[in-house]
């Protein structure tokens, strides 16, 4: 496609003097090139394609240089970036040093708030809102928010907030019916109940385009017929919940018209209290794959999925345990598909429940079962669990309620960085008294983990990672094994991990035996609380390595070093983590490497604590150890 606009656009300054037609031809060049890039990057292809008249009509009606979008989730904003001078790298979209995929205020100045996580939008905007007020300043602060954020809690409890008389903030309510999967619950029926009244603004804004039309008479008449339809709208249309919660509420309004929207953004700006304005777009439109299955191009990976993963064996292993225990109920904060229920939802209905986006909720929810003699299941993302952090700890474990955590995406994820990493659920899992802790690296691993998770006590979780297993995890499943031990002959290095790590490390051993260094794996499956049994084996190592693909303040590694310590003994302890900082996007690969957890890093680490080792066995000082370990210079180690 040639472009005829998108090129000239660096600054949301540049579409101001666009006419109609243009803007509207805009609209089809922003959807060309998000499809063009997320079809070889990946992405959030259909929320994305329905805002695309919704973005450039917010950048045409407010002045960005001064007024504020705050986007919720932050994965629609795609064209928002087209539009705000980051064209030219679009087609490092999701890439390593490139684009992010969500808004992030480090790109441009035009991303006003961090977002990845849902439903934080309009209690950031009123923030800005109210220091707005307080620095006298007029700017319009607006969040656009989807149906779907909409049903977390936070969006409530900033709506509750900002209705007492905020002025100049204006929520936008993005309502395409979809939140990933279609949106469940009384939030979802009550939209559609509004929406069934949708035909009122159509019906409006085409009068105001026909009498518009009419010489001299017209403007008078558009006003009489809208004091006339306010009229008949209350007599009508009970008032809507925004309204009760002391918003104005108008719509709901066509969101992929541009001449619609332009109007009521215009008409929201001259109000002097809060304004909701709820539109009505079509997730996926333009692309018909997407308008039609827009769960399926939600998030649109250009890799290549296995049809295995480890959320599909859960989906597998969690229904065929349900299916022999009546009493196992499984639970989604929206995620269904993404955590592999989508079975479980139709073969035991009455047993499945998604909660929305609702992950507090969905754990406090999860204890009242536990509490009635049910075991619940919570399938869950890493990175969305840390809203449940509170209910884990006095809903669940304070009572030692049962409850079952499956979580999903744990480590590292790749393309959608740093507000998804799953790196941080070891660490603060393994805080809370009454908690077991499984980290599988095989499906039958994760079979069987599952399986004691169910029949265990207390909070129990199982986390796993994005992804396949590795194509030599299923080689070494022992049944009832909480933890797996490759001893070679000397006890010189120990190599201590759990997850995915584990298969990579398998063939260090025989490389380092050319080397004459004996290094034996230990992979824990049962990660906490740490098994006294496998702190022994640890303690007869002259160096014992931990590699963890998570956060090092207070990870697994960290703990077993001071255990190890109490223990006694003269074991020489490393580890390498994640250190104090958040991973931006990238590919797994590229993240490993990061944090030198890649294969080569790993050598190379293993190679400078063999130094100790090697200083010891041949009681030789330290230079001429280091000059043995160069001279090797690993060869046949690559
Ligand atoms: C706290 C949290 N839970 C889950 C998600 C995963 N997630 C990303 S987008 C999305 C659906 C959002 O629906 P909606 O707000 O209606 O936006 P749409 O994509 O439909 O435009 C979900 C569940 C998230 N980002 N944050």
């Amino acid at each position: 496609m040639a472009y005829k606009h998108l090129y000239n656009i660096n600054s949301p300054k540049d579409i101001k003097n666009m006419n109609i037609k243009e803007l509207q031809e805009l609209s089809a060049e922003l959807r060309t090139k998000i499809i063009d890039t997320v079809s070889k990057n990946g992405g959030h292809l259909a929320s994305n394609l329905g805002v695309v008249e919704l973005t450039i009509a917010l950048h045409k009606t407010f002045d960005l240089e001064q007024d504020k979008i705050i986007w919720d989730v932050g994965h629609q904003g795609y064209a928002h970036k087209l539009l705000t001078g980051r064209r030219d790298r679009f087609a490092t979209l999701r890439k390593a040093g490139g684009i992010s995929g969500f808004i992030n205020p480090k790109e441009s100045k035009y991303d006003t708030f961090l977002a990845g996580h849902s439903s934080t939008s309009i209690s950031a905007a009123l923030g800005i809102a109210k220091t707005n007020e307080l620095k006298g300043s007029l700017a319009y602060t607006i969040s656009v928010i989807g149906d779907g954020a909409l049903t977390g809690g936070l969006a409530f409890e900033g709506l509750n907030n900002a209705g007492e008389g905020t002025k100049n903030f204006i929520v936008v309510l993005n309502d395409n019916s979809m939140s990933i999967n279609k949106n469940q619950g009384s939030i979802a029926n009550y939209l559609n109940n509004i929406r069934s009244s949708y035909f009122y603004l159509n019906l409006k804004s085409k009068t105001v385009d026909i009498l518009s039309k009419v010489p001299l008479l017209g403007k008078p008449l558009i006003s009489i017929t809208r004091a006339v339809k306010n009229k008949v709208k209350a007599l009508i249309y009970p008032k809507t919940i925004f309204e009760n919660l002391g918003f104005v509420y108008l719509g709901p309004v066509d969101g992929n018209n541009l001449k619609n929207l332009m109007y009521i953004f215009s008409c929201a700006k001259k109000m002097q209290k809060p304004v909701l304005v709820h539109v009505k777009t079509k997730k996926g439109k333009g692309y018909l794959p997407a308008e039609v299955k827009p769960e399926t191009y939600h998030n649109y990976s250009s890799n290549v999925v296995k049809e295995r993963t480890f959320s599909s064996n859960f989906g597998e292993c969690i229904l065929k345990l349900a299916q022999n225990n009546k009493r196992i109920c499984t639970i989604t904060a929206a995620m269904r598909d993404q955590v592999g229920l989508l079975e479980f939802a139709k073969q035991l209905p009455n047993r499945f429940f998604d909660v929305g986006i609702a992950e507090e909720h969905a754990i406090t929810f999860a204890a009242g079962m536990a509490t009635n003699g049910f075991i619940p299941v919570v399938a869950i993302y890493s990175t969305f669990l840390q809203r449940g952090f509170d209910q884990l700890v006095n809903d669940v474990a304070c009572q030692n309620c049962h409850v079952v955590l499956a979580v999903d995406r744990a480590g590292f994820v790749g393309e959608d960085g740093e507000t998804h990493q799953g790196l941080l659920d070891a660490a603060f899992l393994s805080t809370i008294p009454n908690t077991t802790i499984y980290a599988p690296s095989s499906y039958k691993e994760q079979e069987q983990c599952l399986a004691w998770a169910i029949s265990g006590k207390g909070l129990c979780v199982v986390r796993y990672p994005k992804g396949s297993e590795h194509s030599a995890a299923d080689s070494f499943f022992e049944p009832n094994k909480e933890y797996l031990w490759l001893p070679q002959p000397d006890k010189d290095i120990l190599l201590v991990t759990y997850g995915r790590l584990f298969e990579t490390l398998v063939e260090l051993p025989e490389r380092f035996k050319k080397l004459g260094i004996s290094v034996s794996l230990l992979k824990l499956i049962k990660i906490h609380p740490i098994l006294d049994k496998v702190l022994k084996i640890a303690s007869d190592y002259r160096t014992v390595i931990f590699l963890e693909e998570g956060i090092e303040t207070g990870s697994i590694a960290q703990q077993f070093g001071a255990k190890l310590h109490q223990v006694g003994g003269k074991t020489n302890f490393f580890m390498r983590a994640v250190q104090d900082k958040f991973i931006e996007q990238g590919s797994i690969e590229q993240q490993y490497k990061q944090i030198g957890l890649d294969i080569a890093s790993i050598e190379q680490f293993i190679k400078e604590a063999s130094l100790t080792v090697i200083k010891r066995k041949n009681r030789e000082g330290f230079k001429a150890a280091k000059e043995k370990v160069q001279d090797l210079n690993f060869k046949g180690a690559n």
